[in-house]
């Protein structure tokens, strides 16, 4: 193994983490996602199944937190004159709330408004990057690529929601611009749970031609500081 890597267990084959140049990405872990109210049920979907997975999405990033490594949170959510929500977008779909309508936690997906919040239970801390983005893909439209640079990351590992639709777009984007890409499997969910079993498959085929995928446990155990007491 090369000097500096440490290797976590994942799918297809280990991924080679260089810790200095390694970030915990959280996508859009949302109250629009996730709460009766908000966008995701007004598309009439289970957001039961975002909420389950909050336990294990927060000891990823208290393990990166104790890891002293950074975290970076996005959040999907538009300016409140609209300019960045194409008619492509507000109009697709059927749902009973569009973005930027008045719904029960305010505008829905709009910058700074109750329900664009990220749940309480994972809200970034002091220091830690907040990403407001208006596509699928975190790249997209933000600073995101220079933050990173700017950190010296250039080894991604994946959380959040909703797994097929903006945490695979957004390992895509970051594939395509050279960042190694790792998926924490426990931590990601969809509201289509044949679509999540999906989406895992494509990233990590044809030798991780997207990225990797590995067990929340599993990237855990490898970065946790070895505290030693050693005499
Ligand atoms: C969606 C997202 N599904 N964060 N947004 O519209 O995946």
């Amino acid at each position: 193994m090369a000097e500096g890597i440490i290797e976590i267990k994942a799918e297809p084959f280990a991924f080679p983490a260089k810790p200095d140049a390694l970030a915990l990405i959280v996508i859009d872990m949302q109250r629009d996602f996730a709460e009766p109210g908000g966008f995701g049920a007004s598309l009439g979907n289970d957001v039961g199944r975002i909420t389950r997975i909050v336990p294990d999405v927060k000891r990823l990033i208290q393990g990166f937190r104790d890891a002293g490594l950074p975290v970076i949170h996005t959040m999907e959510c538009h300016k409140p004159d609209l300019s960045d929500l194409p008619p492509a977008k507000r109009d697709r779909g059927n749902p009973t709330l569009r973005i930027g309508d008045v719904g029960p936690m305010g505008r829905v997906l709009i910058s700074g408004e109750p329900g664009t919040a990220i749940i309480s239970e994972l809200a970034p801390i002091d220091g830690e990057v907040v990403i407001e983005k208006p596509g699928k893909g975190a790249f997209y439209a933000t600073e995101l690529g220079d933050v990173l640079k700017a950190k010296g990351i250039s080894q991604l590992v994946f959380a959040g929601v909703t797994t097929e639709v903006c945490v695979q777009t957004t390992m895509r984007e970051a594939n395509d611009r050279g960042y190694e890409c790792l998926l924490a499997e426990e931590a990601t969910e969809s509201y289509f749970p044949e679509f999540k079993v999906a989406a895992i498959a494509m990233i990590r085929a044809q030798g991780a031609i997207v990225g990797w995928t590995a067990h929340v446990d599993d990237i855990l155990e490898r970065i946790a500081p070895k505290g030693g007491t050693d005499a």
